[in-house]
């Protein structure tokens, strides 16, 4: 039976199966414990997460379209004609569409994400709303490095767009080394426009995580239920409770699953043991200012050419161009 499984699985999912495997045991071993964020969107994690961007206490999504919507023209000024707009996590292209609109210079839009099925059937719904648009969807992790599209690669330049605040998911240097790794796969001329939350009251930000309806709950909880099902996982859900709250010293929301009680668990054929109280540590999300976002972001060789807001500076969108600055050589 095992072995008919692994025949089934694709060699790339098999490889991913491989990496949640390490991922998942590893941090479950590790002190304190955790599991990196993007775990979460299975498909029941990504349904709730599209949840998530409906209910009244989260307003990042709201706030980002909006100011997407309100500035789309000075936005689509940044973009070089003929340019391809190459989106880091695309999911739905929802976002993206506003700034096609917007931008008709555009001559390549090329979605990255690691669903694969999802891309080509937003691909092919995308397509005929924009029948001038080269739409060039790219299967990989945008986590990692890859390789463009040859009709991308050949455009006068290429435009990256990372909304969503993803890049709150990275460490402050994990996200440095990924706006320098954008750097070098955009290539020269290269502009960058990213959707960042702003640090703001923890009031907002602990309501935001802690929905009434619970469904932030449900999404954090559902990493236990994937576990189960997928690595064989005995993760009893009653036992743990959702915890988000959010760091003031650290500038990020914090998501956590508590356990309730002493416990131990079973996890792809590891015993694990649980302390009452102990907590697997599922998620930051780091809020920025404008400043330390472009400070961020200099240090990673792009230079800020402008930022916006909503009316009560909840999000930011925020643009950059690459600099040319000279290949860093070793001392000595
Ligand atoms: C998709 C990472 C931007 O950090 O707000 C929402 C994920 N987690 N509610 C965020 C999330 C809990 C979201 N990001």
């Amino acid at each position: 039976m095992a072995a008919l499984a692994r025949t089934r699985r694709p060699v790339h999912e098999d490889a991913e199966h491989e990496a949640f495997v390490s991922d998942v045991v590893g941090g479950l071993m590790s002190t304190p414990k955790r599991i990196p964020p993007k775990y979460f969107y299975d498909e029941t994690g990504s349904q709730l997460f599209d949840r998530i961007t409906e209910l009244p206490e989260y307003y990042p999504t709201r706030c980002e379209m909006r100011i997407l919507q309100a500035h789309a023209t000075d936005i689509a000024k940044l973009i070089p004609k003929g340019a391809a707009l190459v989106e880091f996590g695309s999911g739905s292209n929802r976002k993206a569409r506003i700034l096609l609109k917007a931008a008709p210079a555009l001559a390549g839009y090329v979605p990255v994400d690691i669903c694969g099925e999802m891309l080509e059937q937003e691909a092919e719904e995308l397509r005929p709303d924009f029948p001038h648009l080269k739409v060039l969807p790219v299967a990989a992790d945008f986590t990692q490095s890859f390789e463009l599209p040859r009709e991308a690669k050949a455009a006068p330049a290429r435009v990256g767009f990372f909304p969503g605040s993803t890049i709150g998911n990275f460490e402050p240097h994990e996200a440095a080394a990924f706006l320098r790794r954008a750097g070098k796969i955009l290539g020269p001329g290269a502009r960058l426009i990213i959707g960042a939350d702003l640090i703001k009251p923890a009031e907002v930000l602990n309501a935001a995580y802690n929905d009434k309806a619970g469904i932030t709950a449900r999404f954090n909880l559902n990493l236990l239920a994937r576990i189960n099902r997928e690595l064989g996982g005995n993760f009893n859900l009653g036992g743990f409770e959702h915890h988000a709250f959010y760091n003031r010293e650290r500038n990020r929301v914090e998501m956590h699953l508590a356990s309730l009680r002493r416990q131990k668990v079973k996890v792809a054929g590891e015993s694990i043991d649980f302390r009452a109280g102990e907590t697997i540590h599922t998620e930051n999300s780091y809020k920025y200012s404008i400043e330390k976002l472009g400070a961020l972001a200099r240090g990673a060789g792009w230079r800020p050419l402008g930022a916006w807001t909503d009316a009560r500076h909840y999000f930011s969108i925020q643009a950059f161009e690459l600099t040319d600055e000279p290949p860093v050589r070793a001392a000595g």
